[in-house]
């Protein structure tokens, strides 16, 4: 039975990438941080298969110790600080763990499969955020990186790490750069998740509007279950390497405020929808768009869920939890 790693097990991707690899066979473990986590419970729920290891991206020596008692054939490195407004307040703590933590861990893994490099295949979540402002449309594994925040920052540091480690030590190192990928599980953060549960709120009388930032932002949007399989698919390749996952369109907030609302009935949403220039970034990322040739010929992903089946998946699932008092 192989074994995998985790770091982000609480966050979205951590938790389907978990449900995915569990019923693989695999016996997965997850890098969990902080005293009392309030959603190591969510964790147990879930995924009661997984195994817990107390450790911190910031804190080398827990790295090690999560390692040397999990043992595992494949580590998957998802934790970051991965919102990227907060990372313009929080710029230091954001580069300490979302990049340096890249760090931290390449070189435990490094240390921990000393004997034989390679033993251990290592995954990277790259970002599309990394391409800022593009230099190429569609973006793929060559263009030009431009990042745009110091999240993005910060991701290219752990996406040239990896890189590095996988040409330096012979390490079995991919970095998969995945475009915005949603989900029922996504944080309310986030700008679809914001919305879908303004929506189903809007829908069911208990708010009567939402609050945003740029509209003309343009993503290409997929589904976070289809993604975590292309994670999966990298680590089973002979050899590491760097793999764009998209969808190939893209959409504007725009286009997803007329699905939301749209499927809850309502038309015109522009008398629920207020602009605040508190939620625009110091610097935008207008428009991204990938092309994921290399994936889908080289691993054979292609992405199943489309936008529109992925908003009003959000928005259905937004409406039975508001239904029954769980948001
Ligand atoms: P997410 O839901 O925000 O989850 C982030 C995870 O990182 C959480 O489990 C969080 O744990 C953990 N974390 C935060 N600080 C940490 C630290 N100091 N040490 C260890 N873990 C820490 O993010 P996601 O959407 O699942 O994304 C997974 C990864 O893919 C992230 O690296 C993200 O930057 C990257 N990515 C995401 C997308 C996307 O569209 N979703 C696209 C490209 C790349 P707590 O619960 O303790 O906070
Ligand atoms: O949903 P967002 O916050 O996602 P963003 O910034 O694209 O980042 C996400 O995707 C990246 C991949 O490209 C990941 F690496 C990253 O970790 C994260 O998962 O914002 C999307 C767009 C932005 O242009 C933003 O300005 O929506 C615009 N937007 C407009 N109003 C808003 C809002 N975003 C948020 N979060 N909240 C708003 O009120």
């Amino acid at each position: 039975m192989p074994t995998a790693l985790i770091t982000g097990i609480t966050g979205q991707d951590g938790l389907y990438l978990a449900e995915l690899l569990l019923a693989k066979g695999y016996d997965v473990h997850g890098l969990i941080r902080g005293q009392n986590n309030p959603r190591r419970d969510l964790v147990a729920d879930l995924v009661p298969d997984v195994r817990l290891h107390n450790g911190d991206l910031t804190d080398m020596s827990s790295l090690i110790r999560a390692l040397r008692d999990s043992d595992p054939d494949e580590v998957y490195n998802l934790g970051a600080i991965s919102y990227v407004a907060y990372s313009w307040e929080n710029a230091a703590l954001t580069t300490d763990v979302t990049g340096k933590g890249v760090l931290n861990l390449l070189e435990a893994v490094r240390l921990h499969a000393a004997d034989e490099p390679g033993r251990v295949r290592f995954y990277q979540a790259s970002s599309s955020e990394m391409f800022g402002k593009v230099q190429e449309t569609p973006q793929r594994e060559t263009t030009l990186l431009w990042p745009r925040s110091p999240y993005g920052v910060s991701k290219v540091f752990g996406h040239h790490m990896t890189i590095n480690y996988r040409e330096s030590y012979g390490m079995h190192a991919s970095s998969g750069i995945l475009f915005n990928h949603e989900s029922p599980r996504r944080g309310h953060e986030f700008v679809t998740r914001k919305v879908t549960r303004a929506v189903a709120r809007i829908s069911l009388g208990l708010a009567d509007h939402v609050t945003l930032g740029n509209l003309d932002a343009r993503r290409d949007w997929g589904f976070a279950g289809d993604y975590v399989e292309a994670m999966w698919l990298m680590l089973q390749q002979p050899e590491g390497g760097d793999f764009v996952v998209a969808t190939g369109e893209t959409h504007s907030v725009r286009d997803l405020l007329d699905l939301a609302f749209g499927h809850v009935g309502i038309d015109d949403w522009t008398p629920h929808v207020r602009q605040d220039p508190r939620y625009r970034r110091p610097a935008e990322v207008d428009e991204l768009v990938g092309d994921a040739s290399k994936a889908r010929e080289v691993l054979g992903w292609k992405p199943k869920v489309t936008f529109p089946e992925l908003v009003t998946m959000m928005v259905d699932a937004d409406l039975e939890a508001t239904r029954q008092g769980w948001t």
